[in-house]
């Protein structure tokens, strides 16, 4: 009786355990036809732009082909372990003769012992060491000096991107230059919270990095080619969390002069958008957002003196059209519910006129 259902137990275990080991050939076709497949095809749908075995920038090759390595090495551990206990379950499976004997029983082996001591302990430190390295090389690198310096502020729900040393104020979008390998210009990222946690990822430029309040974390890109990459606030910070999106746009060398000289312009003022921009200026609106040359100073949300150079509004949630800014203005919740934006309560007239100013702020 004990015995028959011993052997239908191994059975089913010497089953289950050949799936496994079936499986993992799967995985690791799977896995390959990923890395060398999809990035030098883009019309294959998993060439997004937030692509996670795509990486461009140095650390981000870095890790992943560390990620790469660490996978190798714990797949063949798993196809040695599973190889060998199917080989026993198979070979040593309970026969009629044996029903009522005892297998025999082994305690104290110094050889075995020592050998699933030693070994698991040599692959750990490998692994230790592999990884180590990656995040020397990562976090230690040096900073040349035409590197570029941007401090990122992860804000419920929204991105504040300052650039000390160019004067400039912007959100959601991050603008950096190309950086040739020839002559590299990375760009280096202090990221600071305003209020809880958030990470900072981009998958295609890099691993996640934590913005933590009251702390400093760093990390750099190096972008090799001009292109639009997106990423997410990666770390649950609040209802909006989800619509925390991020766009890094690498702009060629003359692009992104440009695009610098035309931020450190102050807002610019046209007559039409008086009366729009005396309702924003007499509104608490100025309380939250700054427009520079105007008494608007507020640090709250995002700066807005050159709106209308962003794609999205509410940090991707939203184009950045007509309509959507006033649906915005009037309703933030209809397009981002649970923003710290409040509605305002504005009559159509002014409404029309805020907007009508806002569209100015190029
Ligand atoms: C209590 C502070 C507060 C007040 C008052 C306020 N805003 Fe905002 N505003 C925010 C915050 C916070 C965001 C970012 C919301 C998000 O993306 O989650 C924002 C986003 C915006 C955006 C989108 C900017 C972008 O680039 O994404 C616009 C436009 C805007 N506000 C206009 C206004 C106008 C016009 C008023 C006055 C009628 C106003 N805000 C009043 C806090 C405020
Ligand atoms: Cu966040």
């Amino acid at each position: 009786m004990r015995g028959t259902s011993n052997s239908a137990g191994l059975n089913a275990f010497a089953t289950s355990a050949l799936i496994a080991l079936g499986a993992f050939p799967a995985i690791a076709f799977f896995w390959w036809f990923l890395v060398t497949a999809v990035p030098n095809a883009p019309a294959a749908p998993l060439a997004s732009l937030t692509n996670v075995f795509a990486p461009e920038t140095t650390p981000g090759r870095m890790i992943f082909d560390l990620s790469v390595f660490v996978l190798a090495v714990t797949g063949l551990i798993f196809v040695v372990v599973f190889g060998l206990l199917a080989y026993c379950v198979v070979k040593f499976r309970p026969t009629e003769a044996d029903a009522d004997r005892e297998p025999a029983q082994v305690y104290g082996s110094t050889q075995v012992e020592l050998a699933w001591t030693v070994i698991p302990v040599l692959i750990v430190v490998v692994l230790f060491l592999a990884t180590a390295r990656v995040i020397h090389a990562v976090q230690d690198a040096t900073k040349p000096a035409s590197a570029l310096d941007v401090t990122v502020i992860g804000h419920q729900f929204w991105w504040e991107f300052r650039y000390p040393s160019l004067g400039i104020v912007t959100a959601n979008e991050l603008h950096v230059p190309v950086s040739d390998p020839a002559r590299p210009t990375p760009t280096f990222l202090k990221l600071m919270s305003a209020d809880t946690d958030h990470s900072f990822w981009i998958p295609q430029l890099g691993g996640k990095t934590d913005l933590i309040p009251n702390r400093v974390n760093e990390m750099w890109i190096d972008p090799p080619r001009p292109g639009v990459f997106l990423g997410q606030c990666a770390q649950y910070c609040g209802t909006q969390h989800g619509k925390m999106l991020l766009r890094v746009v690498v702009d060629d060398r003359e692009q992104f002069d440009a695009w610098v000289r035309a931020q450190q312009q102050s807002a610019a003022v046209h007559e039409q958008a008086t009366a729009g921009r005396r309702v924003f200026e007499t509104t608490s609106c100025v309380n939250c957002h700054a427009v520079a040359g105007t008494a608007a100073t507020g640090r709250f949300g995002p700066d807005l003196t050159h709106l209308m150079s962003r794609r999205t509004i509410a940090s991707g949630a939203a184009e950045n059209t007509r309509d959507n800014l006033r649906l915005w203005i009037e309703q933030p919740d209809a397009i981002k519910p649970g923003s710290l934006m409040p509605a305002m309560k504005l009559s159509d007239g002014d409404l029309d006129a805020l907007v009508s100013y806002m569209v100015t702020l190029e």
